[in-house]
């Protein structure tokens, strides 16, 4: 059996440039995702010249899709994204290519595909992305036959917040397609800095988004920046996110990942939130991706027809999968899930 490309995703494609030692004097702030400033360029050169590295696929929405893909047959998922013409975004294709991604890439050229230091410090990874190519994405890419064929077709879209930096434009025609035509448009939080300072953005797609992903650092960020009440309550945040106006095709579902805490599901018009308790991993490698496989595997399992509950326990196993792994990845040969 193969599938119809029943999931678009778009975001920001990235190579994770991954080191593990030393890396406190790297990047200060555990379990933190940032742009790179000016002052943050001397990082890459010091993890490639200094540090054992391994390059790997990343991009949040890309790990997301390639997770999905995961636990659906071939040919399900597609993602949207801008590279350069260059080694970086070669590597990125073919690690798609090897699980089954469709990579829709617009090239860009002359300007670097965008990589992504990531420390791994114990159990916390701090993230410094140098968006390059990605931050150059235009709608025009989304009007290409291919791209429309795509965006007609498949009945969930994904995104990470994170492309609310630059992308807002493109991201409001996929949100707006989705709700005019019953698709499920599906938007995860990313980090803290995007309900931060990027709330606005957050605020204008956020109505048309069906399925909201975040975790526990970002439902906080979110809670402060709409000065709710609590900050701490993660329920109380997930029950507002889900009951705040919608104008997408579906009733809103709300689910905030805590780590090894119980992972907290809000529905739009619910009385109240119900939680998911999480299996310990005995065996962390590194957290990187966790959040985005956590994601696949909802998107995937809701795609493949699975309640939401049951799309929360494939959520959690392969978020705890990629935990076991090295870099934003889960296991090859594939699980069974
Ligand atoms: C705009 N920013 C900061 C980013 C990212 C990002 N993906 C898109 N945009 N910063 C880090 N990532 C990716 O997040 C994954 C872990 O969740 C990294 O590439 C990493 O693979």
């Amino acid at each position: 059996m193969t599938g119809q490309y029943e999931l678009i995703a778009i975001g920001n494609p990235l190579l994770d440039m991954q080191a593990r030692d030393g890396g406190e004097e790297l990047l200060k702030k555990a379990n933190d995702a940032i742009l790179a400033g000016p002052e943050h360029m001397p990082i890459y050169k010091d993890v490639a010249e200094n540090h054992q590295v391994t390059y790997i696929a990343g991009g949040a929405s890309q790990n997301a899709a390639r997770c999905a893909q995961y636990v659906l047959p071939a040919n399900s998922t597609a993602y949207f994204g801008a590279v350069g013409e260059d080694d970086l975004a070669q590597q990125q294709r073919s690690a798609n290519e090897r699980e089954g991604l469709k990579s829709v890439y617009q090239v860009i050229k002359g300007t670097p595909t965008g990589s992504c230091a990531v420390v791994i410090t114990g159990h916390h990874r701090s993230l410094c992305t140098n968006l390059g190519a990605a931050e150059k994405f235009t709608k025009d890419h989304l009007e290409t036959a291919e791209a429309q064929q795509l965006i007609k077709g498949a009945k969930y879209a994904y995104m990470e917040g994170y492309f609310l930096t630059h992308g807002l434009e493109s991201a409001m025609i996929l949100a707006k397609h989705a709700a005019e035509n019953k698709q499920i448009f599906s938007i995860n939080i990313s980090a803290p800095f995007i309900a931060q300072f990027f709330s606005a953005q957050l605020d204008e797609i956020l109505p048309y988004s069906s399925l909201v992903f975040g975790n526990e650092t970002e439902a906080e960020a979110y809670a402060e920046a709409h000065k709710l009440p609590n900050t701490k309550d993660l329920a109380a945040i997930a029950q507002h996110i889900a009951d705040s106006p919608n104008k997408s095709a579906a009733k809103r579902t709300v689910i905030i990942t805590h780590g090894a805490e119980p992972t907290i599901l809000a529905q739009e018009g619910g009385k109240e939130t119900k939680t998911f308790p999480v299996q310990k991993v005995e065996d962390i490698v590194d957290t990187n991706g966790a959040g985005d496989a956590f994601a696949g595997g909802v998107l995937g399992a809701s795609v493949a027809g699975k309640s939401i509950e049951e799309a929360i326990s494939v959520g959690q196993k392969l978020g705890a999968m990629c935990i076991g792994q090295n870099g934003p990845v889960l296991a090859f040969p594939k699980q069974k899930v």
